[in-house]
């Protein structure tokens, strides 16, 4: 599998959202996950805005903003969504749900936050054992069903087929081309369906990432947490799209599993991979994409302070899109 391209695992997968992202992968040529760890919606929402070219997914941490409006279509998350829509990228919570069955559905789809309704992508902490996984696979479908039903009432004639799937990854490759400028005039909710009617939302099923591996210093996750890890997601193959982690950790041929891997940094200043990089000072440890993507095998790769933090943070963005890509392209081009 490390060995296949983006393009190739898309066909073979049977996960809706996760053929879906690995075109996406494919046309923009992005292997790069946002951290969006910023603390107001503002700055969350101008972020997307910024770097909505260069990623193909944007994460986020609700509960770092202080101001999240929760209103289910003028809320944070609703902009949010029309951002990646326009952009093309996916919404992915790292919500390290970590709670008994019960109550991590009533988290997930009700609450406060309303999580499965603007997030595409959300994660699982496995430590209360495997029926967390089974309960957010339930709650998904269920919430698929009922999404479906209340899209096709709404818009009957638009209701998304396989075909339509097809046609909102072309127009997607149109609006990564002709993207607004930074500092656009455009107000963030003006831009949805005007400028390009014909994109379509992403499929409706949700997926899930188990967190199966951490980047942080002595973290308690042993080989045998990582293969149980594993084995709840061969379980749910139509609703876990793969894992936190920092190595692929597909090994059996059906396996289509897509990792993301957090503690990522590119060293400052220079091109040169092999340069040092330091952690936080707070247990966070960082690896290259070249050792994450070329040499462990992980698909997508998450930063978040490494983009944030630099003095232009859309360049930066592309410059970790290009190092992560061309990874990739060494990885499959290998033999
Ligand atoms: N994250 C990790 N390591 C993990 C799992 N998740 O760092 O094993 C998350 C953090 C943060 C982001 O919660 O949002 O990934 C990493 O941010 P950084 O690039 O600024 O270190």
């Amino acid at each position: 599998v490390a060995r296949s391209s983006f393009d190739e695992r898309a066909l073979k997968t049977t996960h809706p959202l996760s053929a879906y992202l690995l075109r996406l992968m494919a046309i923009k040529k992005s292997n790069l996950c946002l951290s969006a760890d910023v603390s107001t919606t503002n700055q969350l929402l101008h972020l997307a805005e910024a770097i909505g070219p260069s990623i193909v997914v944007l994460k986020t941490h609700y509960d770092l903003i202080s101001n999240w409006d929760y209103h289910p279509s003028t809320g944070t998350g609703a902009r949010l969504n029309r951002l990646a829509r326009r952009h093309g990228f996916l919404v992915f919570e790292d919500r390290k749900f970590g709670d008994i069955g019960s109550t991590v559905q009533a988290q997930y789809v009700e609450g406060s936050a309303k999580i499965i309704e603007w997030s595409h992508i959300t994660n699982v902490n496995m430590v209360p054992g495997k029926a967390v996984v089974d309960t957010m696979a339930e709650a998904a479908a269920r919430w698929r069903q009922r999404k479906h039903y209340e899209v096709k009432t709404d818009i009957s004639a638009e209701a998304p087929t396989h075909d339509g799937r097809k046609a909102s990854i072309v127009s997607i490759t149109t609006v990564s081309q002709h993207f607004e400028p930074v500092n656009s005039p455009r107000t963030h909710d003006e831009f949805a369906g005007d400028l390009f009617p014909d994109i379509e939302e992403p499929p409706l099923e949700r997926g899930l990432l188990i967190l199966a591996q951490m980047s942080s210093k002595g973290n308690f996750m042993t080989r045998a947490y990582t293969d149980a890890c594993v084995e709840s997601a061969r379980e749910h193959r139509d609703y876990v799209m793969g894992f936190v982690s920092q190595e692929t950790l597909n090994a059996q041929p059906d396996d289509q599993f897509i990792s993301m891997t957090p503690g990522c940094q590119l060293p400052q200043d220079t091109e040169d991979e092999d340069a040092e990089i330091q952690g936080d000072g707070k247990g966070q440890q960082y690896n290259t994409p070249r050792k994450l993507v070329g040499i462990m095998g992980n698909d997508i790769v998450i930063v978040g302070r490494g983009i944030i933090n630099a003095a232009n943070p859309r360049t930066e963005a592309e410059r970790y899109r290009r190092h992560a890509w061309e990874a990739y392209l060494e990885r499959t081009s290998s033999s």
